[in-house]
């Protein structure tokens, strides 16, 4: 019986390592050298496999893979349905937060009954956010690099990740709200759980064990 484990290359696989070493598990390849989407480990009853981060909860969704670690951002924007989610994994942390040129007007703009462009990859987060405050928002769905946005005159604000607030910074752009707080949570699939129990317990369970402190 194979457990297959999804993981996005980048910070996800990365602070995802030593989770895995608690489990006793090892990476036989560096995702950054090799061209392999498949990944053997140490034990030959697991393996991982490199998608996308947006993908991850698809993947674990439908069986493509038994457990992945996603961020929470990504599984908001996912919907979240038909995956269990055992634990929040305090890693690869951040936040989602509005933010807009340093020169833009945000408290005028976003005053109760007026009308706001923002761009985002977080259309559902966004979507909420601004609905809760009463402001009518015209979303543009961006899939990188939303910082251009209030610069070129495509959007008012941008709803992104922020984590030590350089890239905004580097880009003359302001943090004016913080929507909330991110960090990676491990997913399993529902019918993996069942077939699967005991494998994927002793994961979880190891995972559970090896989760960063504040
Ligand atoms: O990069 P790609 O398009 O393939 O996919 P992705 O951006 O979804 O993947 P990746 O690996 O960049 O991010 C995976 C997950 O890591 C996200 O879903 C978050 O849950 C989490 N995470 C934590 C972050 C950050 N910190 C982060 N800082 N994801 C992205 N960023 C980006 C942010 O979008 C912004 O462009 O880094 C920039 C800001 O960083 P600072 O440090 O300059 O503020
Ligand atoms: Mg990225």
């Amino acid at each position: 019986m194979t457990i297959t484990l999804a993981l996005s290359k980048g910070r996800i696989f990365d602070e995802t390592l030593p989770l895995l070493a608690a489990a006793g598990i090892e990476v036989l390849e560096d995702p950054e050298k090799s061209r392999k989407l498949i990944l053997p480990t140490n034990r030959p009853d697991v393996q991982v496999v490199l998608v996308r981060a947006t993908d991850v909860p698809t993947y674990v969704e439908y069986g493509g893979a038994d457990l992945g670690v996603t961020g929470k951002d990504t599984l908001i924007e996912h919907g979240g349905g038909g995956l269990y989610q055992p634990l929040d994994l305090n890693i690869a942390r951040c936040r989602v937060s509005v933010a807009v040129r340093h020169d833009f007007d945000y408290a005028h703009a976003v005053r109760q009954g007026a009308r706001l462009k923002a761009a985002t990859k977080y259309t559902s987060i966004a979507r909420d956010f601004f609905a809760a405050k009463g402001v009518h928002v015209d979303l543009i769905k961006l899939y990188g690099s939303m910082e251009l946005a209030p610069l070129t005159g495509l959007a008012d604000t941008i709803v992104d990740l922020v984590s030590t607030g350089n890239t905004l910074k580097a880009n003359r752009l302001v943090e004016v709200e913080r929507i909330m707080d991110i960090s990676a949570r491990l997913v399993v699939n529902q019918a993996a759980l069942k077939l699967k129990r005991e494998p994927i317990r002793r994961i979880i369970d190891a995972f559970a064990s090896a989760i960063p402190k504040d």
